[in-house]
């Protein structure tokens, strides 16, 4: 056993906890893991033995506790839920006070708000770390986003902002071509200090709501050419890679145009053509839109497309519906180009209004939870390493940074010239999709927002009516101030209405 002391230590040897721990040896610093199953971390050692920091293998907790430099600090990548709160509980009672632990496992931000309290009790420190982008991210460059004391964040920043995955500063685009034991040097490190106790994993869970409105888009811009056009996934892939080089460069776009012109190796068809229409998921869509309810933020967009995953769920169900069911049969007669322009724009517009959803909860959350979110940083740190990783967030950055108290991204006159220039289109497309009876539920929700969001007065007036009306729920006036609140003395149902 070496009696060089290492500069972090890991738990819990999945892919993604390797992958973490050759990207951080890889940058030069020690590194002791441990994995409950033994022969795990004994085959790791043994596949990586040259490493420019180095890995040291350890046989319990107690000797990777006893093999890290004070104050300890201690990556957790474990399964989400019990299984953290276990390990923790078992390191705790080999830690000293300023030890610091960290989770950089997809916890629900409410676990991390109380582990942090609990261990704060007993001198100990926590910061929760979103960590995005996937085994590859973990590997090559991850998007950090650790929430956490901030003396403790001081005290792993180095270790972070050296993993982290890195743009060029002057175009906002990741930079590539990391290989083993050779990591990028220089450029822009996509992590950023995010706040206390639980915002770090809350900020990873909105990346994720919105990485799902993005990934429904797409699939319904891909609906659209091929229930619309008629185009072959060969085609869409053509129009994808070409998006791809403009406003839309995203990676989700670059890995939907390979996608769409992968071939399955068994029957030679179109690879996306024999993968089932039902979509899985793990649950932090879910959880950004149960968020958002609880909050009362509208983010509609994100709620959509978690609700398409489970409409595509139940596959056996939709069979048998479409026996039954009637929709439109109309058949295509318009412009192919222009509509394919039309369908561009369609997603550029609904994007832009998942993002100022996200970003607008957000602002919710910080309200909710203490926080002071750096909400143009977050945007930046998204640049990089993450799923939603797209050229688009350089333009929120920017917006945040014309204007940090900007309310919703709306407004900010960059996305507001965007959709004053494409939302002709973007309406175009959805009645297109509504009369061809393509669902694109992600594209109507926005666009509802969208004009929801910009509507001086909306039919509220007489829904708060029917509240009062049956439930004495009270109203407010337009002549009166804001706050005060009316009843009128309804007559029964039916009767003749009240003299005026
Ligand atoms: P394992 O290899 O021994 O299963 C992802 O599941 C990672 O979390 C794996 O490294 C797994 O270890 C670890 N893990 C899951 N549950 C655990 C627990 N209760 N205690 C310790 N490690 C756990």
């Amino acid at each position: 056993m070496s009696t060089m002391q290492s500069d972090i230590g890991l738990v819990g040897l999945a892919v993604m906890g390797q992958n973490l721990a050759l990207n951080i040896a890889d940058h030069g610093f020690r590194i002791s893991v441990y994995n409950r199953t033994r022969e795990t971390t004994e085959k790791f050692v043994a596949e990586n033995p040259s490493t420019p920091g180095g890995i040291q293998g350890c046989a319990s907790l107690e000797e990777l506790v006893g093999s890290l430099k004070r104050p300890r600090k201690i990556i957790l990548l474990v399964k989400a839920g019990a299984p953290t709160d276990s390990v923790i509980n078992s390191l705790v009672p080999l830690l000293e006070p300023g030890d610091i632990l960290i989770d950089g496992g997809n916890a629900h931000w409410m676990d991390t708000i109380r582990r942090e309290r609990d261990l704060r009790a007993k001198g100990l420190r926590f910061i929760g770390s979103g960590v995005s982008g996937g085994e590859e991210g973990a590997r090559w460059g991850p998007s950090l986003m650790p929430g956490g004391e901030y003396a403790a964040w001081k005290e792993i920043e180095p270790i972070w902002t050296a993993i982290a995955a890195k743009v060029d500063p002057a175009t906002g685009k990741p930079l590539t071509g990391a290989s083993p034991g050779k990591p990028i040097q220089g450029g822009v490190p996509c992590t950023t200090y995010i706040g206390p106790d639980g915002a770090g994993h809350y900020v990873k869970m909105v990346h994720n709501g919105i990485e799902y409105a993005d990934m429904q888009m797409i699939c319904e811009a891909y609906a659209l050419m091929s229930g619309v056009l008629g185009m072959t996934p060969e085609e869409c892939s053509e129009i994808f890679a070409e998006w791809n080089r403009g406003l839309l460069d995203s990676f989700l776009i670059e890995i939907t145009a390979d996608i769409l012109r992968q071939k399955d190796p068994v029957t030679g068809k179109p690879f996306v053509e024999v993968v089932l229409d039902t979509a899985g998921q793990k649950g932090t869509g879910k959880w950004t839109s149960v968020n958002a309810l609880d909050l009362g933020t509208p983010a509609p967009t994100i709620a959509e497309a978690v609700f398409a995953r489970y409409l595509s769920a139940v596959k056996e169900e939709r069979v048998e519906a479409s026996k039954v069911l009637t929709g439109p049969s109309s058949s295509f007669a318009g412009d192919r180009k222009a509509f394919i322009q039309a369908i561009h724009d369609a997603l550029y517009c609904s994007k832009i209004c998942a993002y100022a959803q996200g970003f607008q909860l957000l602002q919710a959350a910080e309200k909710e939870y203490n926080w002071k979110l750096p909400l143009g940083e977050i945007a930046k740190i998204f640049r990089g390493g993450c799923i939603i990783r797209a050229r688009f967030l350089q333009k929120i950055t920017e917006a945040y940074e014309r204007n940090p108290q900007l309310k919703n991204l709306l407004l900010d006159p960059y996305f507001k010239n965007a959709l004053d220039s494409a939302q002709a289109n973007w309406r175009m497309v959805v009645a297109s999709a509504a009369q061809h009876g393509v669902p694109a539920p992600s594209f109507y929700s926005a666009l509802a927002y969208y004009d929801g969001y910009r509507s001086e007065r909306l039919p509220a007036n007489l829904l708060q009516a029917q509240r009062d009306y049956f439930g004495a729920h009270t109203y407010e006036r337009v002549d009166a101030p804001r706050g005060k609140f009316f009843h009128l003395d309804w007559p029964e149902p039916g009767r003749p209405q009240l003299e005026v």
